[in-house]
Order: structure tokens, then sequence, then C-alpha cells
């Protein structure tokens, strides 16, 4: 687990995306989409889309951006007694969407990237190494549900 000064740490920085998280959201999924395009194929409705301008310019894509990054703080929130916010969400990414474990690495990396673009000075190197443990535990956790799933 993560100690109360690392928690404080994840809160910290979180609350500075907030304030912009539809901004933050879109960035995550156009960037996770360019580093691994095999996402993108996931999306019935984005796959198509064939370059920057076509996913910048999408109302839909910056809405599910916000969607993932809400549904994520409000675990990062719990400090990790996450249990009520993540079995629905392991339910559908498992049962439904087949989201690999191995994607959660994916926009793990992601999300630290635009973090540490976005907010230098307040995301230094003990800020980055918080909320990585941080979204190791949410994806240690998700693949302990996708195994209980059988998926
Ligand atoms: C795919 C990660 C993540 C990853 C999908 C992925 C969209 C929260 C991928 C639609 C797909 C496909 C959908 C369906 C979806 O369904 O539970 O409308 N995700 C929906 O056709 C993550 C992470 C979080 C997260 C949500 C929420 C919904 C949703 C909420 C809607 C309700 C539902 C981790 C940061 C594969 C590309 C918090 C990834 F690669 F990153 F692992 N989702 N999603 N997702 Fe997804």
């Amino acid at each position: 687990g993560l100690t109360e000064q690392e928690w404080q740490k994840v809160m910290d920085i979180w609350a500075k995306v907030e304030p912009d998280l539809s901004l933050h959201g879109q960035e995550v999924i156009i960037r996770m989409f360019q580093n691994h395009p095999e996402t993108q194929e996931r999306f019935v409705k984005f796959k198509n889309f064939k370059t920057l301008d076509e996913m910048k310019n999408s109302e839909e894509l910056k809405k599910h951006g916000t969607t993932v990054l809400n549904a994520l703080g409000k675990i990062l929130k719990q400090k990790g007694s996450h249990e009520a916010e993540l079995a629905p969400l392991a339910q559908t990414h498992a049962n439904k969407h087949k989201i690999p474990v191995k994607y959660l690495e994916f926009i793990s990396e992601v999300i630290i990237g635009v973090i540490a673009e976005k907010h230098s000075a307040d995301f230094g190197a003990d800020s980055q190494e918080a909320m990585r443990k941080a979204l190791e535990l949410f994806r240690n956790d998700m693949a302990s549900k996708y195994k209980e799933l059988g998926f």
C-alpha cells in the first residue's frame, strides 16, 4: 500500500488536475490512441478516426476522457479502500469491453506523462512515484477482480 504521505501527494496533484478534467481526459485518450493504436480499435465510436484533428474535434472523445478520469478520481480518493468503485468497473472492463491489464498499464503511463507535462512544477519525482504506486495498486486490484471473473 501507500503511506499517508504518498496518498497526500496523490490527492494534491489530483486537485490540480480536476479543474481541467476534460482537457486532461481528452489528452490522455488521444495520447493512448497514438502511442498504442490497438487501444483505439476497442472503441466502436472512435476506431474510424484517422487524423489528430478528428480526435481533437470530437466532443464524444472529450466526453469519454472526462468519464474515465472522473471514475479514476473517485477511485484514487478512496486511498486504496476502493472495492465499491472497482467492482463494477472490473466487471464491465472484463466481461463487456474485454480490456487486458496490459492496456491499464499503458494508460497509467500516459496519465503520468500528461500530468508531468501540464503540471511539471507540482509533479516532482516523489509525487510521480506516489501516483505510479497508486495506479499500480488500482491495476493489481483490477487484475484480482479479473481473475475472480475468469478473465
Ligand atoms: C475501454 C481504462 C480503459 C482502457 C473502454 C477502456 C465505451 C472507466 C480501455 C463506450 C471501452 C471500450 C468502454 C466503452 C469503456 O462501461 O463501465 O461507451 N472503457 C467505458 O462504448 C479505463 C480506466 C477507467 C475507465 C470507464 C468508464 C466507462 C468506460 C467509467 C463507462 C462505463 C462502463 C482506467 C484509467 C481500452 C482502450 C477508470 C485502458 F486501455 F486504458 F485500459 N477503458 N476505463 N471506461 Fe474504460
